[in-house]
């Protein structure tokens, strides 16, 4: 028999369903997450409105509460997992623009790091924008980058860091790049939730993303930009 205080969700209108959500993915409730992301796009919101509303919204308490000392690595990480859970459900629906191919982009977190939530919402974003994305996963070294730039040939090189401790490495493949003047041949993009313009700037990086829909602006915007250059 059902509890009398079970939440039906398709029960909620629109605002309390999203703070429901927002509780469910705090808690780790990877079941709830799909079913309330599937009744919003019923509901015809559309794909980006339930990634940003109803889910980044979201893992933003639990980081929030993560930083304070509320919430710790376990119970984070299932709220990882309900967020990624609602994310497969978008992808297919973001990545289903119909948009003309825009360029192709190697991303990866780098070495020592292995939060790849913002790299995924990345990566998604971009191929609904109609970029090819190469997705090297999470812990990158150098070597691997390198790796995928030469099988690859991509117009852009993304990459993300969540850690203070593993920001730096990204001036590590930046300097790499310029040794082996490899550099200029393609467009450095970084990204992550420590790093600022600032910092893109000093490592040497050709922008710095804020989040998802800027990483796809710049993108478009530099890659517009290369391919309007002379000898192009
Ligand atoms: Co971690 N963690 N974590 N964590 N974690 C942070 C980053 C932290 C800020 C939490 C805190 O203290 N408030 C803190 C870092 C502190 C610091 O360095 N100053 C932290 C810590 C300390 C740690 C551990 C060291 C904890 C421990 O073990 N004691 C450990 C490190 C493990 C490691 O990497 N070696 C750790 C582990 C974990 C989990 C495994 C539990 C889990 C990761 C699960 C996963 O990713 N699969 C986790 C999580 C979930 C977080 C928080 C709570 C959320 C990150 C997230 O997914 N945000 C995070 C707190 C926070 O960020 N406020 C935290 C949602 C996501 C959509 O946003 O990733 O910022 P974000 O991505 C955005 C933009 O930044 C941008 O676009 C994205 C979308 O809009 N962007 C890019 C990101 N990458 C880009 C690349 C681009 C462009 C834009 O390329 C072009």
């Amino acid at each position: 028999m059902a509890d009398d205080d079970e939440i039906i969700l398709s029960e909620l209108p629109d605002d309390e369903l999203v703070l429901q959500m927002h509780d469910d993915l705090y808690d780790g409730l990877k079941e709830e997450i799909e079913e309330g992301t599937r009744i919003l796009l019923d509901r015809g919101w559309t794909p980006y409105d339930v990634l940003t509303k109803a889910l980044v919204s979201g893992m933003k308490i639990v980081g929030d509460d993560f930083r304070d000392g509320i919430l710790f690595v376990p119970e984070v990480l299932l709220s990882a997992n309900a967020m990624k859970s609602g994310m497969t459900i978008l992808k297919p629906l973001l990545a289903e623009t119909g948009a003309p191919r825009m360029g192709k982009m190697v991303i990866g977190t780098v070495k020592g790091d292995i939060h790849d939530i913002g790299k995924n919402l990345v990566a998604m974003m971009m191929e609904g924008a109609g970029f090819e994305v190469v997705d090297l996963g999470i812990n990158n070294s150098v070597e691997k980058y390198l790796e995928a730039l030469d099988s690859e040939t991509p117009d852009i090189l993304g990459m993300s860091a969540l850690l203070t401790t593993t920001m730096p490495y990204m001036k590590v493949v930046i300097d790499t790049l310029k040794e082996k003047g490899m550099r200029e041949d393609y467009i450095v993009l970084v990204g992550g939730a420590p790093l600022n313009e600032e910092f893109g700037k000093a490592i040497g990086a050709d922008a710095y993303c804020r989040d998802a829909a800027v990483a796809v602006e710049t993108a478009k915007q530099l890659v517009a930009r290369r391919h309007n250059q002379p000898g192009a």
